[in-house]
């Protein structure tokens, strides 16, 4: 048999794709490709994670050094599962990725995926700074399927 050597990357989630959030279907889903749960992380760098938009996405700002040692959890994924993260984020356009340093619940350090922001306006950067995120019904993630308007209009990230 044919064996095809798949390339496994990893990634760190914190928001709408963990466990329990709105998004976390996408990470499961088989058509999507192959994932697995390695453990809960934090990062060793801290970040600004923010709650923002009218819909109330969760964001890592690209302001290193600021925010806190953000929670979240680490997943193996193949390059199928990696491409569609990248469509659900909307990559490169909306969120960028890079690899950031995390720390696992057994202390030990391991490179991984990680969405985030690099252009916001100050308005963003002024909203709580979370550890972790959880979707809640006094902030609502409001899913695309709800969005009336584009997700890249120009206002989207000021409020
Ligand atoms: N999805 C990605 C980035 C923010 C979001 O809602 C995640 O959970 O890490």
């Amino acid at each position: 048999m044919k064996s095809v050597a798949q390339t496994m990357s990893r990634v760190f989630v914190y928001g709408t794709l963990k466990k329990g959030e709105p998004n976390h279907y996408w990470l499961t889903k088989p058509e999507n490709g192959v994932s697995k749960f390695i453990s809960e992380g934090t990062t060793v760098t801290k970040f600004p994670l923010v709650i923002g938009t009218r819909f109330n996405i969760p964001f890592i700002l690209d302001k290193k050094g600021s925010g806190n040692e953000v929670e979240g959890e680490v997943y193996e994924v193949d390059e199928k599962m990696m491409s569609n993260l990248d469509i659900l984020e909307d990559y490169p356009e909306y969120y960028d990725r890079e690899k950031q340093d995390i720390k696992l619940s057994n202390n030990e350090v391991t490179s991984c995926w990680l969405y985030l922001i690099r252009k916001f306006p100050d308005e963003l950067l002024a909203k709580p700074h979370l550890v972790t995120y959880k979707n809640t019904p006094a902030q609502k993630y409001c899913e695309r399927s709800c969005r009336t308007t584009d997700l890249k209009a120009k206002d989207d990230m000021s409020y």
